[in-house]
Parts: structure tokens; C-alpha cells; sequence
């Protein structure tokens, strides 16, 4: 199967799949929300290559910092060559719903949060900000639910046994270290970054889906 880039100028869709990487590695980062420095810091630690599918949980704005940073630091990721998968979270949409009246944001940056999409489907895992509502008939359309869901329930049938990765909720370090080493079937990976005080989160977390290897970045904003 051809793998389908995430380009600024593509129409937005739901979702799609994307294959296997067989030259890099695929890694998850979940809500930044405007650490940009912290992002940055964390991309130099996993020494990202042009090899590696990086994918993003959304919430890149809001309550930190640098939200347009964090929107510019991606765009140029992908237009350097990255493979960046990119999601939109509720704080995307929230500057979606009012993108006709923001005039600070350029045209490259409205057509970047216009155009995410709300999931991936991989080989054995989904991705999505959220969470999906198994009770609609197709929770792969159901829009609020991938955007803002707070507790979901798993069904193997709709999800093909698939392990759904999301952000959205923080969980403590502790708590998403056991998700990941009993391999449950949602895992939370959100920790956080943003809260640079609170004990157990304010870390920007990567997880590898390959060898389910977590990297934490403390957040290194300078926040007066
Ligand atoms: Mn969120």
C-alpha cells in the first residue's frame, strides 16, 4: 500500500491508513501545547531522521507559550522532507471554528490546521487525540467524540483488536508506564508537558510503537 503523506495542501479527511515503516521507526508525541522549546529539545533527543514517521496527537496550541511556534516548527518539519502525521485536537478546532476572523495566523498556517485529520489506522494500532464512541455506527465519523472524549470503552470488533493510542487526558508517568508495559488496549499518553510543576507529569513524552520504548522530555519552557 502507498503511503499517503500529510501535505499542507491536501483536502482535509477523516482519517486514512498508513503503513509500516521497514527504513525508520515510528514514533507517537502527544499534546504539545505551545512548549515549543520543549518539542525542539525532545526532537534533537530521539535524533528524528527523514527515515522515521512521526506522528502527532494534536493540541499543538494553547495554554503554553508558543502555540504559532509549535504550528511553525511542524509545518517545517514537512516541508523539509520529515514524514510528519499529524492530528488535529480540540484546541485545533477551536482555532478552526474561528479561522476566518483570526487575522494573525498566514494562509500556510490556516491551511495546516484546516486540513488535519482526526485518526490514523496503522498495522496494529489506531491514533487519535480523543478517544472513539464505540456506540455510534461509525465512530470513525464522529468527529466530537475523536476530539474530545474523556473515557472510552474498547470494543475488539470495531477496533480489528487494534491498541488505540490517544492524548487529550493527562495521566500521570506512573500510570501511562504501566499502560504501555501490560500493553492495554488504550493507551493515554498524554503526561502532560504543560504542567511543569505538578509531581509525575510536565514531561513531553515520545513512545516508539515498534519496541514500545517511551523517551521523556521535562519541559524546558521558560514560562515567567
Ligand atoms: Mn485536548
Amino acid at each position: 500500500m502507498s503511503l499517503q503523506r500529510f501535505e499542507l495542501n491536501t483536502p482535509f479527511k477523516y482519517g486514512h491508513f498508513v503503513p509500516k515503516n521497514d527504513k525508520g521507526r515510528r514514533l507517537v508525541i502527544p499534546d504539545i501545547h505551545g512548549c515549543k522549546k520543549t518539542f525542539e529539545k525532545l526532537l534533537e533527543e530521539i535524533q528524528l531522521s527523514k527515515e522515521d514517521y512521526l506522528f502527532l496527537l494534536g493540541d499543538y496550541v494553547n495554554k503554553g507559550p508558543d502555540s504559532i511556534g509549535v504550528i511553525d516548527k511542524i509545518i517545517e518539519l514537512i516541508e523539509e522532507g520529515y514524514n510528519i502525521f499529524p492530528l488535529r485536537g480540540n484546541h485545533e478546532q477551536i482555532w478552526i471554528d474561528k479561522i476566518k476572523t483570526n487575522k494573525k495566523l498566514t494562509e500556510k498556517q490556516k491551511n495546516f490546521l484546516r486540513n488535519l485529520p482526526l485518526f490514523y489506522e496503522l498495522d496494529h494500532f489506531y491514533l487519535v487525540h480523543g478517544g472513539f464512541d464505540v456506540r455510534q455506527t461509525n465512530p470513525f465519523l464522529d468527529t466530537k467524540s475523536m476530539l474530545t472524549a474523556r473515557y472510552m470503552n474498547y470494543d475488539a470488533r470495531t477496533f480489528q483488536n487494534k491498541m488505540i493510542i490517544h492524548g487529550h487526558t493527562t495521566m500521570s508517568l506512573p500510570v501511562i508506564e504501566a499502560q504501555l508495559k501490560e500493553k492495554r488496549s488504550i493507551i493515554s499518553l498524554d503526561n502532560g508537558c504543560v504542567y511543569r510543576n505538578s509531581l509525575y507529569e510536565g514531561n513531553l513524552v515520545c513512545l516508539n510503537l515498534d519496541t514500545f520504548e517511551l523517551h521523556i522530555q521535562k519541559n524546558v519552557e521558560c514560562i515567567p
